[in-house]
């Protein structure tokens, strides 16, 4: 991620009040207010800049809202947000990339969301790596996410097309 876009995503899904900004129970945020934070600590960002990097993101992980006026993070916060989610039945298995060295509490425990409001799962293998290889070398978990459906396990949607539950037990998971 670049480094605006490390900036946003603390701002937006972590701690806006550290600049003196806040979201509002949807996790959205007055861009006019973000602007001028950035200005008051000397880190210049236009309009456009701010346009361009939200339609650029590789990951999709800001939203505009239509007016332009307010921004959010589509996923991942740690505040607590109402995203208004989208409950969606899930492909049959989805993917989890995670360090080696969590692998056997995982694999005890399940797969627990730590910081953040949900776990995150991939709908492709490939994605996941990406996901696990940030802190380190990963590995894949795959999650049978039918059958946790079919046991009243709920699964969301971000729009940037992250799979979102509240934990995966560990008799759903094993190595890849
Ligand atoms: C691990 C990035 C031990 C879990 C990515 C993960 C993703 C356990 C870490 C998004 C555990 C939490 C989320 C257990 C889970 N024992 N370790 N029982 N249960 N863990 O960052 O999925 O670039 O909160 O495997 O691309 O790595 O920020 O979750 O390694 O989409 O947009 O605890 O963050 O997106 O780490 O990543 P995270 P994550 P952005």
């Amino acid at each position: 991620m670049s480094q605006l876009g490390k900036r946003l995503a603390w701002l937006l899904r972590h701690e806006p009040e550290a600049w003196g900004l806040r979201v509002d129970a949807h996790g959205w945020m007055e861009v006019e207010a973000l602007l001028a934070a950035f200005a008051e600590r000397g880190h210049a960002l236009s309009r456009a800049e701010l346009e361009t990097h939200v339609a650029a993101d590789g990951k999709q992980r800001f939203i505009l809202s239509s007016d332009g006026a307010r921004i959010r993070a589509v996923q991942g916060h740690s505040i607590a947000v109402d995203l208004e989610l989208d409950e969606r039945p899930p492909p049959a298995q989805l993917f989890h990339g995670t360090p080696r060295r969590f692998v056997d509490s995982i694999l005890r425990e399940g797969l627990i969301p730590k910081a953040r409001h949900h776990v995150h799962l991939s709908a492709d293998e490939a994605t996941a790596r990406q996901v696990g290889a940030r802190r380190g070398p990963p590995v894949i978990l795959l999650v049978d996410a039918a059958t946790m459906a079919a046991d009243g396990h709920r699964f969301f949607v971000s729009a940037n097309g992250v799979w979102l539950c509240e934990r995966v037990p560990p008799e759903h998971l094993r190595v890849a």
